[in-house]
């Protein structure tokens, strides 16, 4: 079965494919209003659009940095973040900060003919004290994970085992295999 998954971000694709090795993933570009909600409600409210509109297994995927000293920014602003004061900004606003707890969340939406479902996945990790490594994107330079000293960036395919993304597709595929889809 085909799985079209609703995202402008190629590297999401990128990584679910290399995650759900055996499902056939296709990237389509149909923008879906990102209300100014949780992650959940955009991922539910995305699925649900997108799929009305083209009647086929698709899902949609928002994800999110969430840093605890700045209480949880810039979380569901991430890309917006990411896109202006970036992660030289995250740094900048957690210079003298000793707490550098910080996760990614992943939400993946799920619509089909039998409606929409939501399969969630986290990481727990600390913020760099400085960019490193050249993998990855967004926010991966300045988050290490826990029980590593290497960051996303430079874990490179290894991010791919360990992600808030592989956790939420991994749930996916199960109910994938379940449901015999
Ligand atoms: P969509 O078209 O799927 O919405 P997007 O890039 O806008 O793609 P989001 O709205 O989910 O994605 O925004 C999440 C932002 O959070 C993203 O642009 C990155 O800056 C950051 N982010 C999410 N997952 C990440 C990851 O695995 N590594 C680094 N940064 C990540």
């Amino acid at each position: 079965m085909k799985i079209y998954f609703a995202t402008g971000n190629i590297n999401k694709v990128k990584e679910a494919k290399s995650i759900l090795k055996d499902v056939d993933i296709e990237q389509i570009k149909i923008d879906y209003p990102e209300l100014q909600g949780s992650l959940e409600e955009v991922a539910e409210f995305g699925a649900k659009y997108v799929y009305e509109k083209i009647k086929k297994p698709v899902i949609v995927e928002d994800s999110g940095f969430f840093v605890k000293a700045l209480k949880e920014f810039p979380g569901t602003y991430s890309r917006f973040v990411y896109e202006t004061i970036g992660n030289k900004g995250i740094l900048k606003l957690l210079e003298g900060v000793e707490n550098r707890d910080a996760y990614f969340k992943a939400v993946i939406g799920y619509c089909d003919e039998y409606g929409v479902k939501l399969f969630i996945g986290k990481v727990e990790g600390y913020v760099a004290y400085e960019e490193r490594g050249s993998h990855g994107f967004g926010y991966d330079p300045i988050f290490i994970p826990k029980g590593y000293n290497k960051t996303f960036a430079e874990l490179g395919e290894e991010k791919n085992k360990i992600s808030h993304r592989k956790k939420a597709f991994e749930k996916f595929y199960e109910y994938l295999k379940r449901t015999n889809l």
